[in-house]
């Protein structure tokens, strides 16, 4: 096979699309808008994109057409997250539409393509082979952070040469702040160049009440949850193993609240509720360790653990270690962990921290605690998708289980299986609300582009409807935005959304916790479906139903 019978099928599926967005639409202008928080700090560093009205698209009379055609670039920016090739299909349709000769060019492997002129021109041929599939491999990402004037006029140069009249940047929160200094940039030079954002993240952190969901959470969630609910099978089957499954979701647990509420597994942490509740890494390991003590207790020595991937940030001893360590990475000093051999890097580290974060880092498994001191992001924070946090989990509670065992309040056996979920999410064919969601959202920012807006992000709402309800529009990226201190300076971000403990969703978890840590009330949800009941295959997430329709 050329490509798979899947992929073939799937290129031919058609995405359903907000009404307006079918034949002609009117753009409509509501209210200006003011910052999140913080807004004569916001108003003062972004004078022309800041304040702009909310916008939304309603079905116009004719068919919406330029007299010439128009070019646009597109980046994606950061990890994976599926549908990214749907926006740029949209982004295809949605200019050809307006003019068959307009152009749409692709910047290659993220930002740095816009920096370094790497850009194709992407093609009829190109976007028919990408529509509907995952991955952002048809022009690549990648994580440099576009934010400074020398990056902002090296894009000038080539977005004069190629004619480009707008930039669409695909990304999370900090990409999506990043494209708003360049909208500001750009006016400010006065540049005619707009630029335009589209929320993207398997996290699901870049939501709120103007942006329902990041794209590609969708997805994710269905593709972590079909193998948690099959390792649950497995799990009762043969009765002998406790899973501890890490699930990918850098800082908020969006993920993994998701795949709780899908799988029903015994035992989920959610770090915003840890942190609620103010807990230390102790009152996290006894809380496991009671739970399979008790379902020991029934005979029952299996179960399932769902453990968010950035759970150690939002516990206090954690954070200060991995804050102290970052600070001394980020030193002038930093470079030189580098020149320490491997087996002394640990003892090393120690002696630069302070008594408690360097007991801290002693205790902990040696791979854990190199895995803490090794790779860094690009803005020099602990990579913790690389920590194999399940493991420490496990070891800690085993060594809790055994002090029960002498206390006499454990009896049984304790054995283990981990896994980490992560990256097999990432890239799965989009599902129907993905693949829907993000087609539109590319063909909204046509018509934003067209109506020669910049400093906005195309957004669509009311998803948990049929298309023909689903609102198209634009949220002023400033209406998202704060100060927040990072590195030690204040500077504009916009804001990512945590787990909201006082939330529905969460909420709905927090009454079945119980029940289902004692009991076997496992879920399977099965594969994505693409085809057969509209109730199997359109079905948006429990999250976002939870907490928009009930
Ligand atoms: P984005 O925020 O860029 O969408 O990336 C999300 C994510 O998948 C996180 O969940 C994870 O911690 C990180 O990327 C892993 O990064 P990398 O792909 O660089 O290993």
């Amino acid at each position: 096979f050329e490509v798979s019978p899947l992929q073939k099928l799937r290129s031919q599926y058609s995405p359903k699309i907000p009404k307006a967005l079918r034949c002609g639409w009117k753009v409509i202008k509501g209210a200006n808008t003011q910052a999140e928080r913080d807004g004569g700090q916001i108003k003062e560093m972004f004078p022309h994109t800041y304040g702009l009205p909310m916008i939304h698209l309603e079905e116009g009379e004719m068919v919406n057409a330029l007299k010439d055609g128009i070019n646009i670039g597109v980046i994606l920016s950061g990890g994976p997250a599926p549908g990214g090739h749907n926006v740029i299909t949209g982004l295809f349709d949605g200019i050809k539409q307006l003019h068959e000769s307009s152009k749409l060019f692709g910047f290659l492997m993220g930002p740095d393509g816009l920096v370094n002129h790497n850009y194709i021109e992407i093609t009829k041929e190109i976007v028919d082979k990408h529509r509907n599939t995952g991955g952002f491999d048809m022009i690549g990402s990648g994580r440099t952070k576009l934010e400074k004037p020398e990056q902002f006029d090296r894009g000038i140069e080539i977005l004069h040469k190629l004619n480009i009249r707008a930039v669409v940047i695909i990304g999370g929160d900090d990409s999506n702040t990043n494209a708003c200094m360049m909208a500001e940039y750009f006016l400010q030079k006065g540049e005619n160049i707009q630029v335009i954002g589209c929320p993207k993240t398997i996290d699901g952190d870049l939501k709120n009440e103007d942006i329902e969901c990041s794209f590609g959470f969708d997805t994710a969630t269905k593709v972590y949850s079909e193998l948690i609910g099959n390792i649950q099978r497995d799990c009762l089957s043969s009765k002998k193993n406790w899973h501890f499954i890490k699930l990918m979701g850098r800082t908020a647990s969006h993920i993994t609240l998701e795949c709780a509420l899908k799988c029903q597994p015994n035992i989920t942490l959610i770090s915003e509720n840890i942190q609620a509740k103010d807990w230390r890494i102790n009152d996290v390991v006894n809380y496991m360790a009671n739970i399979i003590a008790q379902r020991a207790a029934e005979g029952k020595m299996y179960g399932t653990a769902l453990i968010p991937e950035g759970i150690l940030e939002f516990l206090p001893s954690f954070r200060v270690l991995i804050d102290e360590i970052n600070e001394y990475l980020s030193s002038p000093q930093g470079s030189h962990l580098e020149m320490v051999m491997k087996r002394e890097k640990v003892r090393f580290m120690s002696i630069q921290l302070s008594e408690d974060s360097s007991k801290l880092l002693q205790s902990l498994p040696y791979e854990v605690a190199l895995q803490l001191l090794e790779d860094r992001d690009p803005h020099g924070n602990v990579m913790v998708s690389k920590v194999d946090t399940e493991k420490l989990f496990v070891g800690l509670v085993a060594k809790r289980l055994e002090e029960m065992r002498i206390e006499g309040t454990f009896s049984g056996k304790f054995s283990t299986q981990t896994h980490f979920l992560g990256y097999e999410g990432r890239c799965a064919f989009p599902s129907n609300y993905d693949a829907d969601y993000c087609y539109s959202l590319g063909r909204t920012a046509v018509a934003l582009i067209a109506d020669g807006l910049t400093g906005y992000m195309a957004t669509v709402r009311n998803t948990t409807h049929p298309a023909d309800e689903c609102i198209a529009g634009g949220v002023p990226l400033t209406k998202m935005m704060y100060m927040e201190r990072r590195g030690g300076q204040l500077v504009p971000v916009i804001k990512k959304s945590l787990v909201n403990v006082d939330g529905k969703a969460f909420e709905y978890f927090e009454r079945h916790r119980e029940k289902w840590a004692l009991e076997d009330c496992y879920n399977y949800p099965g594969p994505i479906a693409f085809y057969g009941p509209r109730q199997i295959c359109d079905e948006p997430t429990l999250t976002i139903r939870l907490e928009l329709d009930s």
